[in-house]
């Protein structure tokens, strides 16, 4: 089955793998690499055999211990040494290191540097592979102690759900660190629990190069003549080296030689070297030492990044094209009332419309209610692969949404609270925030996820949090918090037009709302804030829903001859810090107000940079204001206290003009009241 020209084509990809590696563990101890090394010596064959049945235009994710796959799928051998000596001629330019090795010319889309992180995420290619009628195919390779993580599990259902074309492969080493699989796992065949999801799978113990290649290749040529996927390849291996870095680990006693013996006597580099015939196999081993030496003379030639370099590839720029297209929109005539929901239903058809890479998923957006009605009507006009409900799954659904977004779609991913989005945290904060800088500006990850915030009728501990400024604080994130329906619109736009991951936040009641908005294309741009009323006494900032309590705070402060002067940052990430110092240069006073909590919030970012930018010209009061700092409670007796609101915010300012506690409160007035939201959710 197999002539010598095979031999030989698997023999230089597992030797050079061998060799490489080989070589770094030499130069390891030198301090040229500057990142940590897992190396794969003695586990290579599981990449050659997969990658050598793939096409170049098939896809694969892997892990920190991707140097392996990385060479075998075709990623390129100079820029990966020159990644690992932090050199800007390095794959991701330096930024990356050997835990994060990418070449999309070669399909090798990522690997992470957290266990099971790119599981998703190859699922969510292989979504969009599907979504673009292509009939390449994405392997998600990972090791066994990936099985211990939720986010596996949830991805396995997700791909089955979807008969997408992906193979999970589980190189089982059978260690995680320095812990044997039976000690973390009560059953140890991981292959056999991919039959819960209906996903045929299979276990190959050998390590044999031969059959893991013809297994993939068998599987991958059923997938690309309409047998549906996935499926899951557990391949049986042993890593020869420590966890991470050059050297053996036996002498500390979790594992002893005797174990890895039957291994290294089965080398498979060894196997193969003997099928080889002698002449070919020296000069090819020759051309393989030549091309080692001389990738790793192009890293120590090669320069280390310019300090600029630093503050490069935080975000990506927007696409001209994408730009234009946004801009041409003919008029913006505010003729028309809609509510919060219309306009951001509105936005989202619009730009489904005008782009089919745009697509809409999330717990419930299929549904009757199809969330609070911002999504109604999109699946019929649309369809369901452009507009679907997910499992409960927000982990493995963020990172598909990565995923698809780095295979050129535009999801939104929707939360009904943003409580939820702790369940995703790993992946925006580890993946979707970073992969545009760490990969070194090779990618870019446009997804906006949407997500609300509860108040009142008992939204309670796990409904109400606003937590956006923990997305904030992380660079490569954008965070929005619309309040009018005109910004609900162009803001929504806005954000799936960026070529960033962006938060867009909702506070429950503003979808109650009205305001005009034109019908036509527009966007709300990042980094602008919006001055709601004039006024010289006193700058009030407010946050989300309490740009409201703000606006009304005005008028109540009007009625005492305070002129407020209220900004709403719309963009929280980027901030418009400008327009607010601008303003507290003017009034001399600050009052940001929060729909969160104060205390390392966005309030607190807010006043640190306005003070940092008026140093030194101009003094003023300042006073934050917020959530309690508890938990929030459902009993209105204690929610009530719970929320600042137009009046406490009125009595603060009031204070703050006047100087010291004037125990000022206005009375009530019926037409500054709150919405009252009746429920339920
Ligand atoms: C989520 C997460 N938890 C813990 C770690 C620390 N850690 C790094 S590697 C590793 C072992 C993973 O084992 P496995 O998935 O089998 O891959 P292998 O190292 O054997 O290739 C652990 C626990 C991590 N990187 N990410």
């Amino acid at each position: 089955m197999y002539d010598q020209s095979d031999y030989e084509k698997f023999y230089r990809s597992l030797y050079r793998i061998r060799r490489v590696e080989e070589e770094i563990a030499k130069v390891y101890p030198t301090d040229k690499i500057k990142s940590p090394v897992h190396l794969s010596i003695g586990q290579e064959a599981v990449s050659v055999g997969i990658a050598e049945a793939l096409r170049a235009d098939d896809i694969v994710f892997g892990t920190y211990r991707s140097h392996a796959m990385y060479l075998a799928k075709g990623g390129n051998l100079k820029e990966m040494i020159a990644e690992l000596y932090g050199k800007v001629t390095g794959c991701a330019k330096g930024k990356g290191g050997s835990m994060h090795l990418i070449d999309n010319n070669a399909g090798v889309m990522g690997t992470s540097a957290v266990v099971g992180t790119t599981i998703p995420n190859a699922v969510g290619y292989a979504y969009a592979l599907k979504y673009q009628r292509k009939d390449s195919i994405v392997v998600s390779v990972f090791g066994d102690g990936a099985t211990d993580e939720g986010v596996f599990y949830e991805s396995l259902n997700f791909a089955a759900l979807k008969r997408l074309p992906i193979i999970f492969v589980c190189e089982n080493n059978f260690y995680a660190i320095h812990t044997h699989q039976r000690i973390r796992q009560a059953v140890t065949n991981i292959y056999e629990r991919a039959a819960s999801y209906g996903i045929p799978s299979e276990r190959i113990e050998d390590n044999d190069l031969f059959r893991i290649y013809e297994r993939v290749s068998d599987i991958v040529t059923g997938m690309r003549s309409g047998t549906p996927g996935p499926f899951l390849l557990e391949c049986m291996t042993y890593r020869w080296k420590e966890h991470v870095g050059p050297g053996e680990d036996y002498h500390l006693g979790f594992r002893d030689r005797q174990e890895a013996e039957p291994w290294v006597k089965n080398d498979a580099v060894q196997l193969l070297a003997a099928k080889v015939e002698p002449d070919r196999r020296s000069l090819i081993e020759a051309e393989v030492e030549s091309e080692i030496e001389e990738a790793f003379k192009f890293a120590e030639d090669s320069l280390f990044p310019d300090a600029p370099e630093l503050l490069a590839d935080v975000f990506q720029e927007k696409d001209q094209s994408k730009q234009q297209d946004a801009n041409a929109s003919p008029s913006r005539k505010l003729d028309r009332t809609l509510s919060y929901v219309e306009a951001i239903r509105e936005a989202a058809d619009q730009e489904m419309e005008r782009d089919p890479s745009t697509i809409v998923f999330g717990l419930d957006v299929d549904d009757p209610k199809a969330i609070q009605g911002t999504t109604k009507g999109l699946l019929e006009k649309y369809g369901p692969e452009r507009v679907f409900g997910t499992p409960l799954s927000e982990d493995a659904m963020t990172g598909a949404a990565i995923g698809m977004a780095l295979a050129g779609l535009r999801p939104t991913h929707i939360h009904i609270r943003m409580d939820f989005l702790m369940l995703a945290m790993n992946q925006m904060v580890n993946v979707a925030a970073k992969s545009h800088y760490m990969y070194g500006g090779r990618v870019h990850v446009p997804m906006v996820v949407r997500s609300m915030i509860g108040k009142s009728w008992g939204q309670g501990a796990q409904h109400s949090q606003g937590l956006y400024s923990f997305f904030a604080h992380v660079p490569g994130l954008k965070v929005v918090a619309p309040t009018t329906p005109y910004d609900a619109k162009g803001c929504l736009l806005a954000a799936i037009r960026d070529n960033n991951p962006v938060m867009y936040v909702e506070q429950r009641i503003l979808h109650f709302q009205k305001g005009l908005v034109p019908e036509s294309d527009y966007t709300v741009e990042p980094g602008k804030a919006r001055i709601t009323a004039s006024g010289d006494d006193i700058t009030l900032v407010g946050i989300s829903f309490m740009q409201l309590e703000c606006q009304r705070a005005q008028r109540y402060l009007e009625d005492v001859g305070i002129q407020a002067e209220v900004i709403d940052p719309i963009w929280l990430s980027p901030l418009d810090i400008d327009t607010i110092a601008k303003s507290v240069e003017k009034t001399g006073r600050l009052c940001v107000v929060d729909n969160s909590w104060i205390t390392c919030g966005i309030s607190a970012e807010i006043v640190a940079a306005v003070a940092e930018k008026l140093q030194g010209v101009r003094e003023f009061a300042v006073q934050r204001m917020g959530f309690a700092p508890v938990t929030c409670p459902p009993t209105p007796a204690l929610e009530n206290l719970f929320y600042p609101n137009a009046r406490t915010i009125a009595s603060t300012a009031y204070d703050l003009v006047k100087g010291g506690k004037n125990g000022w409160l206005p009375d009530e007035r019926s037409d500054l009241q709150d919405i009252q939201f009746k429920g339920p959710f």
